[in-house]
Parts: C-alpha cells; structure tokens; sequence
C-alpha cells in the first residue's frame, strides 16, 4: 500500500527535477541574461518610449506563451489519454464521449478570448498613446528628408530661434548621413520623402514610421518626437522596399551630451578655412574631438561599394 502511495510523488519530483535542468541549461546554453530573454529578441532601447514598447512586446509574449502551453498540453493530453483504442480482440472501439452543445464550456470559450483580446487593446491603446504624444515646445526639430536611395537631415540649432541658419546633413554614395542628436531632450522628426515611400526605422528606438512623399494629402501624421537616454551610435534603416538600393539606404544617430551637441552646432556654423563653406558633420565632429562619440564616419554601417568594377570573382 505504502509503495502504490510513494511512487507517483518520486515520478512527480524526478519530472520537475527533469524539467528544472532542462530550464537551466536552456538558459546557460544559449548564454542569455534573464534581460534579454525578456526582451525576446528585441535590441536594447534608447529612448523612454522604446522602454514603454519593450514592456507591452514582453508581456504581449509572456501571455501568448501562456496561452501556448495550455493549448499544447490540452492537444497532448487528448491526442494521448484520448486517442481511439482497440478492444482486447484486435477490434476498433467505439468513439470516445464526445462533448459537443456543451453550453457552459461554449461560452466559456467565447468569453475568455473576449477579456484576453480587450486586455492586449487596453494596453496597446495607453501605449501608443504615450509613444506617440508630443509636447507642445521640442528642443530641437529635425526634417527628415528620404530619398533614392539616402537620408537628408535639416535642423534648426535652436528651434525657437528661426533666425538660426539651417544646418543640414546629407548622405551620398561614398557618406552614410550622420544624424547628430543631443541626449536628455525632446526631439521632434518631422518626416518627408522627395520621391516613394519609405520608412524612417531605428532598431534601438524600437520605432518605425513610414515617410511619404505628401503626408497631408491623407492626414497622416508625419512627425514623432522622443528623447534618448544615454551617448551612443545607433544605425537607421530605410524598412519599405523603395527600389534598387533600398537595402543600402542606412544612416546612423550619434546622441551626445547637450554640451557636446551644443559645441557640434556652433562648430557646423563655422567657416572651414580649406573648403571655403561650413563645416560639414564629419569635421564638425573631427573639430570636437570628443573620442568614440566623434567619430566623423558612421560606426554602426558602411557606405556600399558603388564601384561595380571593383567585384572579382571572391566576392
Ligand atoms: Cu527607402
């Protein structure tokens, strides 16, 4: 009597020891930190708003995987312990009960996925809402100018002070653009295309807005505004197709401190003795000289080799 009792809390303690390794070496093999297995393949974001997007992804996840294993175990237990078996004599048996016009179970199933679809609106809805809200003054206004197949930056130095000259930053084939930004303020984009549709995508921003050629014509809204938290070089991407180049269309956001950024401007007003015109952003930040952060080339991605002459047979 004794060993009928014992035996089934020694299989239940040996299935949980199973699955607590199987856990562990789960996670010492792939080598991931319990960050970023929450944040279920999502690079690490930038910005206040990225935050509050990880956080509905993370959760959106944990709730399907719950979702997921109690339907998968619900397919295993009845493809298992309910599966059509013989008689003894080698004869197939009759089907198992069968449970349809179950009342209380149909509306369970109605019910349930109703709360669970306006749970994931609720929260989808509040977070959009702060992502996307703007205040009424940014520090510093960025037109985010997209092209076959680059980027054009035009800012004002001083959003307030429209007397400000424009300064503006534009990639070529042999330049990925460098879109210099200060860190702690509001910024706003304001997103335009001279030609098709494109995308304005910073992976780290965990933000992607599509930039068309006449916004207004259909009362999109073509701007966003953020705020980046901490010094960094992070790549932008084009993310709709838009022809040939599409795949090579990069840019790259370089946040500095607000000293920094504010030495950067006053350095990209000024006349370079050599070239006879104002400084472009590679010298401004060469000029600064304030090391990894004022690296005159982008560091995340490179110009694309143009030069078709240039392939041989290895590459
Ligand atoms: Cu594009």
């Amino acid at each position: 009597m004794l060993a009928e009792v014992r035996t089934p809390v020694v299989k239940r303690s040996r299935a949980g020891k199973v699955a607590a390794l199987a856990v562990l070496v789960a996670l010492t093999a792939t080598g991931c930190s319990g960050d970023e297995i929450l944040r279920f393949g999502w690079p690490v974001g930038v910005t206040p708003q990225a935050d509050e997007m990880r956080n509905l992804w993370t959760w959106t996840v944990v709730a399907a995987l719950a979702v997921g294993v109690i339907v998968w175990a619900l397919i295993f237990w009845t493809a298992v312990f309910h599966r059509k078996k013989k008689t003894a004599d080698g004869e197939p048996e009759e089907l198992p009960r069968q449970f349809q016009y179950n009342i209380p179970l149909e509306i369970f199933t109605v019910v349930v996925p109703t709360i669970m679809v306006c749970v994931l609106f609720f929260f989808t809805a509040t977070t959009e809402s702060n992502v996307l809200d703007k205040k009424p003054n940014p520090d510093v206004t960025v037109d985010v100018v997209a092209f076959q197949w680059n980027w054009e930056f035009k800012y004002k130095s001083d959003s307030v002070n429209h007397e400000d000259p424009e300064i503006s930053t534009v990639g070529s084939s042999g330049e990925i653009p460098l879109l210099v930004l200060p860190t702690g303020k509001t910024i706003q984009y304001n997103l335009r295309s001279t030609d098709v549709i494109h995308s304005f995508w910073v992976p780290e921003f965990h933000f992607k807005r599509d930039v068309m050629p006449s916004p207004e014509k259909n009362n999109q809204d073509f701007s966003f505004q953020n705020s980046i938290d901490h010094e960094g070089a992070f790549v932008g991407r084009c993310a709709e197709l838009c022809g040939t180049y599409h795949s090579v269309m990069n840019f790259e956001v370089r946040a500095l401190s607000p000293d920094k950024y504010a030495k950067y401007i006053e350095l990209r007003k000024q006349v370079n003795p050599k070239t006879d015109r104002t400084n472009t952003a590679a010298e401004a930040l060469t000029a600064l000289n304030c090391g990894e952060w004022c690296t005159p080339h982008a560091i995340t991605t490179q110009p694309f080799n143009t030069d078709r002459t240039a392939r041989t047979a290895s590459n």
